[in-house]
């Protein structure tokens, strides 16, 4: 029998609620002794009296009981809502151990729900990418994984090949029955099929590695062309100093933000100039790294004045030219046009940041260079790299399979062939034999998942 673990399921710090999971056998005793609920009804909230084990009442708590297979981890479970005090929360978690649970280790209770037959790998590492996933849509993808959307597929191909390696068998035990080529056409589609749906995943994976990403965008410009007043437009609050003064910002200023659905970090920076003040040259040797290091970059200009050619030369330093946008800023002034010097590629938005205009298209500019709102919107799974290091084999192995077929090499070579493609995609959704794995792939979670 395994031990009964505990941890707090939602994060430390003082909160108005604190929710404890417990799982394991002794959740039943802890029900009765601790909570003095001696026959709860499954999956029923009780409001309950937390009683420690030298009975001192610790809170006053709801908590609800799982029976064993009809819980998260398959085992019986036990989840206790207490104020959320963290004196509280350390009393109650202390007084569990003493009654003879043991704190979780990150991830267990996942692991238990995987171990237990509850859910596959998949649908475990897609726990995890829900909760942290940076935008909607990778939650999204997440979720489907949760439902078994990339598991049925897996299992779509795994069957494909199992038919494959009955047929071939067949012929193995029964040489008689000579295969014919009708019977080589149809056996080399299916292992075609199945190849082809192996290298639609190995494509999603390259498409949705975006969604994983921590994305930066970078405000550049020439001192006071407004790359302060306009981070503050979009951060939503004064969090970068204005000031008609050039050169106000030295160091950079960053802010995680969430635009609908996509999480972002935007970073205000230091007016790009030649200056003698050593202060604000470190400002701007700092921006020429950073614009090194960000998914877009976002040149300020101001548009009532000549555009700064030397720009261009930064701008240089950026990953690719279309990550990088021209907006032009001031447009309640009057303009001095010379877009014949902008950057080839570059996209150019007009917006005031004083007035607060031209933001929303400045907005979706941001989500289209980031790759949202295009295909990988369209997604139907997550394949992670885990899955793709796995897909990767199956696909080598259905391709040789495939080029043996044709040339109607040994059967014998090409099922173990096959056994080998089906191993790898086995190890997607249960991996036989790795520990290892398994131990490092549930360390990544949080404690009490
Ligand atoms: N008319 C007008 N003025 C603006 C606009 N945006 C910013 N300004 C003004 O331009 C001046 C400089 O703005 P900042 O946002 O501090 O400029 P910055 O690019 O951060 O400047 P440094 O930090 O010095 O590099 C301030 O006086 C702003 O009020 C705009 O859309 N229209
Ligand atoms: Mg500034």
């Amino acid at each position: 029998m395994s031990e009964t673990i505990v941890a707090l399921a939602t994060p430390a710090g003082d909160s108005a609620l604190a929710t404890i999971r417990i799982s394991g056998s002794l959740s039943e005793c802890f029900t009765r002794d601790a909570l003095s609920l001696p026959y709860p009804s499954p999956r029923h909230s009780y409001l309950a009296n937390y009683k420690s084990n030298d009975a001192e009442v610790i809170d006053q708590v709801i908590c609800c009981y799982y029976e064993q297979n009809k819980s998260f981890t398959n085992e019986k479970m036990l989840e206790i809502s207490c104020h959320g005090n963290p004196i509280i929360v350390q009393k109650i978690l202390s007084d569990l151990v003493c009654r003879g649970a043991r704190l979780a280790e990150p991830g267990e209770f996942t692991k238990r729900a995987y171990l237990n037959g509850k859910i596959d790998l998949v649908q475990a590492e897609a726990i995890a990418e829900m909760i942290s996933a940076k935008s909607l849509h990778a939650i999204k993808l997440a979720r489907k994984n949760l439902d078994g959307n990339l598991s049925s597929i897996i299992s779509r191909v795994q069957t494909g090949i199992l038919k494959v390696r009955a047929k071939l068998e067949a012929f193995v035990d029964f040489p008689e029955d000579d295969i014919g080529s009708e019977n080589y056409a149809e056996i080399i589609s299916l292992v075609s099929e199945s190849q082809l749906i192996t290298e639609s995943l190995i494509d999603s994976s390259n498409r949705r590695s975006i969604l994983d990403k921590n994305l930066r965008v970078i405000l550049v410009g020439a001192p006071n062309a407004g790359k302060s007043t306009l981070f503050n437009c979009l951060v939503g609050f004064d969090r970068s100093i204005v000031s008609d003064i050039p050169g106000t910002t030295r160091d950079y200023v960053s802010k995680s933000l969430i635009f609908d659905d996509l999480e972002i970090e935007l970073i205000d920076t230091a007016g790009l100039r030649e200056t003698s003040d050593q202060l604000e040259s470190l400002g701007v040797d700092n921006t020429v790294e950073l614009i090194e290091q960000s998914d877009m970059v976002i040149a300020v200009i101001d548009s009532s004045s000549p555009y700064p050619s030397e720009l261009n030369g930064l701008l240089s330093h950026s990953i690719a030219p279309e990550s990088f946008v021209i907006v032009e800023n001031k447009s309640d002034l009057k303009k001095h046009n010379n877009p014949e010097k902008y950057p080839n590629n570059a996209g150019v938005i007009t917006v005031s940041a004083k007035n607060k205009v031209g933001i929303r298209d400045l907005v979706k500019k941001i989500k289209e260079v980031n790759g949202f709102g295009k295909e990988n919107t369209a997604l139907e799974f997550s394949v992670n790299l885990r899955h793709k290091k796995s897909l990767e084999e199956v696909n080598a192995h259905l391709l040789n399979a495939t080029s043996l077929l044709k040339d109607q090499q040994d059967d014998l070579i090409i099922l173990s062939i096959l056994k080998q493609a089906s191993q790898s995609l086995g190890d997607i959704v249960k991996p036989t034999d790795n520990e290892e794995m398994l131990d490092h792939l549930f360390k990544n979670f949080c404690i009490g998942k």
